[in-house]
Order: structure tokens, then C-alpha cells, then sequence
């Protein structure tokens, strides 16, 4: 197999550090995709310093950006879109409108949303216009959403929603119902799942998907570090993208993710060496593999 996948990245830069496309351009071009990324941030760091320079590229930017682009015919050989941290609804307006220009040219085309809109402390940290977008214009164009478990209850109930799922006859049914509000066949993969009954200092990922449901743990790492999931959604797209199967695909992207985060952590760094353990990305030195999930 030589075709060379092309995707589309539309998420925030740092120019310190690795989250959004600073964490996945680098691991996707080092495994052979083409990326064309467009950044919805340029930040000297992530906004998680407490101090960090720079601005929001914004939707009328962004939808420049992207025209220009589609000006350079990518639409019929792109693969997939990829969209994390999106800056403004109207950025997430201008994916949506290229991912449908995009269909027409390649039905096949993969949308991969990565729903960027809070977490269980903060809560809801992105604009609410934008929250509001990801849940009822984003989802019904994904193929694949990356929900954590905070992300999921909101894009299912938006401000309202349920505390999380505690168990996971809870969370599978959660994912499902997302599942039906997604383009046919869609995947749910929710991050950062622990249930009550979880494996003790591990952490999880399920995965929904038309043909069942998954699970995996890994082990929990001694630091927490931002810009995993964005690593995540990069390799486990990217593994769809190679045929893998959404199973087999999971169990890469997982291992692979661990293991950069675990010379991380035992680096004693703050932000996932990618470029150090970029080894790991082709052959992680540990693997996990999912279980079909039996609620
Ligand atoms: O990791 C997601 C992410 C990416 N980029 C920026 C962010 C966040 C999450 O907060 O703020 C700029």
C-alpha cells in the first residue's frame, strides 16, 4: 500500500509544547500522512501556564484559510478531517462547510471530531456558541466523535446533562444514543473513562461502534499531560485510515500514546515528547489490547 493519506488538521498551534496540531502534525507525518494543517490558535504555550501570548486565528480567518486551500484542488484526494481545538463557532461553521464541499468530491470521506469543549473541573471552558455548534451542527456530520467522559454528557444533554456514567451499562448506553444522532456508522471513542468497578490506577477508553463495543486500560500514569487526547485522535485516525478496523486501530493508537506519555513522565517533562519517543509511534515498546465490552 503506497497512497499517500491526506488530512485535513484544523486545531490550535503552540509554538511551546505539543496540544493540537502541535501533538498530532509531527506523529502524522512521521507515520507518512500528508497534512495540511490549519491553525484556529497561535499561542506561544498552552493557556494551562497560566501565562501564555497570542490570539485566535477566528472563523472569517479560518474560512479564508480553508478556501485558499480548496483553491489548490485537495478536496477529491482528501481522506479525512480532522478538527480539535476550534478557537469560535465560526471556525467550526467553516470545517462544516468544507467537510460537505469535501463529500461531494470523495463520499468516503472521514470527518473526525474531536468535541474540544471542556472537562469535569472546569466544566464547560470554551465559548458557549461554540459548545452549542459542537453539539448540534458537529455531531450529525461525524464519523468518528473523541468525546472525554464530561464532553459526552454535554454533547448528549448539553448544560443540563447527568453526572457522568459510574458504570458501564450507563456508558454504553450513552455512547449509543450519541452514536444515533452521527452520520450511519459512526464511532464513539470516549477518553478518560473510570468507572466504579475500573481496574484501580488504571484509565480507560471505550469505544462504541455498529459492530460492538470495546474497552481498554491502561495504567495511570504519574502526571497528567495535555495534548494527549489530541495525539490520541491523530494515530487512532489515522489507524481507520490504514484499514485497520476501529479495534485495532484503538490498541495502536492507545499503546502508542501511553508509551510517548510514559518516556514523558519518566523524562520528567511537562509536555508529551513526540519528537523524542517518535519511535514509539511506529512500534510502541508496550501493547494494550481492548476487550469487547460486556456491560
Ligand atoms: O488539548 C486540547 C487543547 C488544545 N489547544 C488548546 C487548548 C486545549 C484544551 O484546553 O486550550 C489551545
Amino acid at each position: 500500500e503506497t497512497r499517500i493519506v491526506n488530512i485535513l488538521s484544523v486545531q490550535s498551534w503552540v509554538a511551546y509544547g505539543h496540544v493540537g496540531n502541535a501533538a498530532a502534525l509531527f506523529p502524522l507525518q512521521r507515520l507518512g500522512a500528508e497534512v495540511f494543517a490549519v491553525n484556529t490558535v497561535q499561542f506561544s504555550n498552552h493557556p494551562g501556564y497560566g501565562d501564555h501570548a497570542g490570539r485566535i486565528t477566528g472563523g472569517d480567518a479560518v474560512a479564508e484559510l480553508l478556501a485558499g486551500l480548496e483553491r489548490r484542488g485537495i478536496l477529491p484526494g482528501l481522506d479525512a478531517v480532522l478538527s480539535g481545538y476550534l478557537g469560535d463557532a465560526g471556525s467550526l461553521d467553516a470545517v462544516l462547510g468544507l467537510v460537505a464541499r469535501a463529500r461531494q468530491a470523495h463520499p468516503g470521506l472521514l470527518f473526525c471530531c474531536d468535541p474540544v469543549l471542556g472537562d469535569r473541573g472546569p466544566g464547560v471552558y470554551v465559548a458557549p456558541s461554540l459548545a452549542e455548534a459542537l453539539r448540534h451542527r458537529a455531531v450529525p456530520e461525524a464519523d468518528i466523535l473523541l468525546p472525554n467522559m464530561f464532553e459526552l454528557g454535554f454533547l448528549l444533554d448539553g448544560p443540563d446533562a447527568q453526572p457522568q456514567a459510574r458504570d458501564l451499562a450507563t456508558l454504553a448506553r450513552d455512547a449509543a444514543r450519541l452514536r444515533a444522532r452521527m452520520r450511519p456508522g459512526g464511532l464513539v471513542l470516549v477518553t478518560s473513562v473510570v468507572l466504579d468497578n475500573s481496574p484501580p490506577g488504571t484509565v480507560g477508553l471505550f469505544l462504541a461502534t455498529p459492530r460492538g463495543d470495546h474497552l481498554l486500560y491502561t495504567p495511570e500514569l504519574p502526571a497528567a499531560f495535555n495534548g494527549a487526547g489530541d495525539l490520541l485522535s491523530a494515530l487512532f485516525l489515522w489507524g481507520l485510515l490504514r484499514s485497520d478496523g476501529p479495534a485495532r486501530a484503538l490498541d495502536h493508537a492507545a499503546s502508542a500514546v501511553w508509551c510517548v506519555l510514559d518516556h514523558t513522565a519518566k523524562q520528567g517533562a511537562r509536555e508529551p515528547m513526540v519528537v523524542q519517543a517518535q519511535d514509539q509511534l511506529l512500534s510502541p515498546w508496550r501493547r494494550f489490547a481492548s476487550v469487547p465490552a460486556v456491560p
